[in-house]
């Protein structure tokens, strides 16, 4: 199976990628974190993307707050799809990662999930990858039906 990297601009961002991390390790998805900044460790950065396919990636999900170019940058480097999370900072509520991060220009495309949406940026990792693998597309599938099954106790017990 192909692995996800996850890569973020800073060891502050680590409590969104821990959502992220946890849903790949509940469906046995291979990955790797890496701290790399497009402004602070560029040529890692870039370096990491370029290679990322030939080293066994199928999937890049990049999260990074501020004035959020990790995602765009890492993107620029390779032909992978590219997942950036925009991470919420201590001003602006994470607009301008939001921004930052899905305002890219044609040609270089970053599939944004919402700002520090971990689980999701995980859980369309996961949905790329299940392309071509039907094992883990129905891992996909039971995840939504226990989902479901949640939301209905739910509301079985509500007594309001
Ligand atoms: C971005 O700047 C990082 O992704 C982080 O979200 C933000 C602040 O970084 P620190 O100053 O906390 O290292 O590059």
């Amino acid at each position: 199976m192909k692995k996800v990297a996850i890569i973020m601009g800073s060891d502050s961002d680590l409590p969104i990628v821990e959502k992220a991390v946890g849903i790949l390790k509940s469906f046995e998805v291979p990955y790797e974190v890496h701290i790399y900044s497009a402004h602070r460790t560029p040529e890692e950065a870039r370096e990491f993307s370029k290679k990322a396919r030939e080293n066994g990636f199928g999937c890049i999900i990049a999260a990074a707050g501020m004035a959020a170019h990790l995602a765009g940058a890492i993107a620029a480097n390779t032909t992978l799809p590219v997942i950036g999370i925009p991470c919420k900072s201590s001003c602006l509520d994470g607009m301008d990662a939001l921004l930052s991060t899905v305002m890219m220009p044609s040609g270089i495309p970053v599939a944004t999930v919402a700002i520090n949406g971990g689980a999701n940026a995980a859980l369309l990792a996961i949905e790329i990858l299940a392309v071509y693998d039907t094992d883990l597309a129905d891992k996909l599938q039971a995840k939504r039906a226990a989902d479901t099954a949640a939301v209905l106790e739910k509301d079985r017990i509500l007594k309001i």
